[in-house]
């Protein structure tokens, strides 16, 4: 039997607990894992690990909702309540904030402008697309005369898995949550391992606006052989959407193909930033400097190849560089805090081992390549040097695969062409950021790069409206404004005999 724990969850247990049905449940059998802090590698609690049962139950629970109150809600209450749902978000900002930088260490300055406002924005922004949404109507000629009129009505696709990594927790998982719900979808969400308190506490949220139970449901746990894949594989399951590694979504995808379901998939990358030798140098640089080493490198978005056209090269290596080393590592509190931990050791293991095999590949170490000197308790956090490499051959697996960490490769071009060969040289296809002031020559490479998302002049932004996701082995379909519509509904046609 699932053990329901009442009331607010840090009052009453120090178990961060699922949420199911509306209510805190820890898992039969009392299974649990440990949530340690990345920046002090100190015990936050233990989170209760969902079976076989929480799962099943969870997702009964979001079958229950759609047939009750929430599947005959009409689109403006439903929406009204994502206002709320919005609205207390914000009002809760210090919990959401607080909850966020325990689990990942990133800096109170970049959870409190991106996380948590975004994790916010999200159900407003959603809200606001399926008010206005239309679809479309033929009038067609019968034999008779009299015609017929097809018209198309969108309904929700069902229940909806949520799989979520641990780089952004609140703002990737509203990020589905919000379009899910505004579709009239109920969902079953897995955070990530690492990540799992920003999800509990919205749950508290969808209690107190009056979103109704089953709704909103979160399992915690681990990938295979876990919470993850027992909600993958639950055949309750109609639809999954997915952020994560490429090879998990391998896996996820041969799950959903038993039914099979429809997947959305938001997978890695390995992006490249492209410099023309007529850019603004500063912007660049800056520009440049966040999409290599924001969030710690842990940004699916990020840059790790960087390709310099050469009139340039030096003088920007040596200006990454001290911008690289001007970012000072310290405690999520700390206003002059530049750069957090990594998420894991675990994490930081695998970061390391690209570091090592970078020299082994003969690179030139230009700043970083370590783990920075840490005072007190922070020396038990998963840290490490924001690093720049250059001289490596295209082939090394340094500029091949994605390593998710502050860290880049900056190598010369010299012609246009060859820049976008290089930009394109990759299995991924999810950004490429391009720097010139030159107008046609950024919109001419633009069209030609293989991305979901091509950024001139600028680095994640967005309005989220646009469409976004990643082409080649980076991403499966189109999320953002109207076009997450797609995935979070079915369309029907209605042909009327007059
Ligand atoms: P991950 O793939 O290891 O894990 C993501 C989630 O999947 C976790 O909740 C995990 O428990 C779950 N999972 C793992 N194996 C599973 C399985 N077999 N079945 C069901 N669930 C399973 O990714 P991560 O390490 O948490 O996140 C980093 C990765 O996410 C990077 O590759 C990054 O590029 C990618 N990412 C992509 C985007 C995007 O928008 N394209 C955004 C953020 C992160
Ligand atoms: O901005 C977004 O909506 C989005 N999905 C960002 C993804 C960031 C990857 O780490």
């Amino acid at each position: 039997m699932n053990q329901p724990v009442e009331g607010a969850l840090r009052e009453q247990t120090a178990t961060i607990p699922n949420f199911i049905d509306g209510k805190h449940v820890l898992a039969a059998g009392g299974k649990t894992f440990e949530n340690r802090s990345p920046a002090d590698g100190r015990l936050i609690g233990l989170v209760s690990e969902a079976g076989e049962a929480e799962v099943d139950t969870a997702v009964r629970a979001a079958r229950a909702a759609l047939a009750g109150p929430w599947g005959s809600m009409d689109a403006a209450r439903r929406t009204e309540l994502l206002y709320a749902v919005a609205d207390e978000i914000n009002r809760r900002f210090e919990d959401f904030l607080a909850a966020e930088v325990a689990d990942t260490g990133k800096p109170h300055s970049l959870a409190r402008h991106i996380d948590i406002p975004r994790g916010a924005a999200n159900f407003k922004v959603f809200a606001d697309v399926v008010k206005n949404v239309a679809t479309e109507a033929f009038q067609m000629a019968t034999p008779d005369g009299a015609g017929a009129l097809n018209y198309a009505i969108r309904v929700p696709k069902g229940v909806v898995g949520v799989i979520c990594p641990w780089n952004l927790p609140l703002l990737l998982m509203t990020w589905k949550v919000g379009p899910a719900l505004a579709c009239g979808n109920a969902v079953v969400v897995k955070p990530s391992e690492e990540t799992p308190s920003t999800a509990t506490l919205l749950g508290e949220v969808m209690n107190k606006v009056g979103v109704p139970k089953g709704v909103y449901n979160v399992v915690h746990g681990f990938g295979p052989g876990s919470a993850g894949e027992l909600l993958t594989r639950h055949p309750g399951v109609d639809a999954i959407t997915f952020t994560g590694e490429t090879r998990t979504g391998t896996a996820i995808m041969k799950a959903a193909a038993e039914g099979p379901r429809a997947v959305s998939f938001e997978l890695g990358g390995k992006n490249a930033g492209v410099v023309f030798a007529d850019c603004d140098f500063e912007a660049a640089v800056d520009g440049i400097s966040r999409a290599a080493f924001a969030n710690c490198g842990q940004v699916c978005l990020g840059t790790e190849r960087v390709y310099v056209e050469r009139p340039i090269f030096e003088r920007f290596v040596q200006a990454l560089k001290s911008k690289a080393e001007a970012m000072k590592p310290g405690h999520p509190e700390d206003k002059t805090t530049g750069i957090g931990p990594l998420i894991s050791h675990e994490h930081r293991n695998k970061v390391l081992s690209y570091y090592a095999k970078a020299v082994e590949d003969g690179a030139k170490v230009v700043t970083g390549g370590g783990i920075p000197r840490m005072e007190g308790a922070l020396a038990n956090g998963s840290w490490i040097e924001p690093t720049i490499w250059t001289g490596l051959p295209e082939t090394s697996a340094v500029i091949r695969e994605e390593i998710f960490g502050p860290c880049c490769h900056i190598c010369p071009f010299d012609a246009e062409d060859e820049a976008i060969r290089l930009a394109n040289d990759t299995p991924y296809g999810l950004a490429t950021t391009i720097w010139t002031t030159n107008l046609a020559r950024a919109h001419r490479v633009a069209a030609r790069i293989d991305v979901g998302i091509c950024w001139v002049n600028s680095w994640f932004l967005r309005d989220l409206r646009t469409p976004f996701g990643g082409s080649k082995h980076s991403g499966i379909g189109r999320e953002g404004g109207v076009h997450s519509l797609e995935f979070y509904t079915e369309l029907r046609n209605v042909c009327v005999k007059l």
